[in-house]
């Protein structure tokens, strides 16, 4: 019994590694000049200087590219995005407000999702020739509004939820027996009984 429930254990790990997440280390850390979430050359977001160093990111190029924000085009607060702790799935139901461009730190106001000198995540949205992508990029903020950027990471299951900060595994809750990834893991299962 005890090797059948290793056996399990492993199917179900190595099924959701094979739904792979893509994780780029950004090393040392710092401001990059952009965010090339699947190493193509093309960068889904690009990072800027306004207020302070790295405060402003970009991503007008693809207008599905998109960063989850406190607000909306009529509460003004659009452009800000809305920081999230490690764990906080990120997916279809956000507030993908960020319409082109967000000042991390707020263009020079604090932004209230953000605490100094701690870790933070920016949910992103992209578009991939794959289709739409949920991501996160880990960040932190000095007390002068500078931003220091980590490492980042996207599912590379299209429209699959990411936990922010996750770096295996899908990070999301488990799939539906009906989206797939379970249901091959119990049928392979069986086959092997
Ligand atoms: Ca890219
Ligand atoms: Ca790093």
């Amino acid at each position: 019994m005890k090797r059948i429930s290793l056996l399990f254990t492993i199917l179900i790990s190595s099924f959701f590694l094979n739904a792979t997440i893509v994780y780029t280390d950004i090393n040392p850390d710092g401001t990059p000049p952009g965010i090339d979430f699947n190493q193509d050359g093309t960068n889904e977001f690009n990072i800027g200087a306004g207020n302070a160093n790295g405060d402003f990111i970009t991503y007008s190029a693809n207008s599905n590219n998109n960063v989850y924000a406190i607000g909306t085009l009529n509460t003004q607060n659009w452009d800000v995005p809305n920081c999230v702790n490690n764990g906080f799935a990120i997916g279809a139901n956000g507030n993908w407000e960020g319409q082109g461009d967000c000042a991390v730190n707020g263009w020079g106001d604090p932004n209230p999702t953000i605490t100094v000198g701690q870790d933070e995540y920016l949910a992103v949205r992209i578009d991939l020739a794959t289709g739409t992508h949920y991501g996160w990029i880990r960040i932190s903020v000095d007390a002068n509004g500078n931003v220091t950027y980590k490492d980042y990471a996207y599912n590379d299951t299209p429209n699959a939820p990411i936990n922010a900060g996750a770096t295996e595994g899908g990070g999301g809750e488990e799939p539906a027996p009906e989206e797939g990834g379970k249901k091959v893991v119990f049928e392979e299962i069986t086959g092997t009984w």
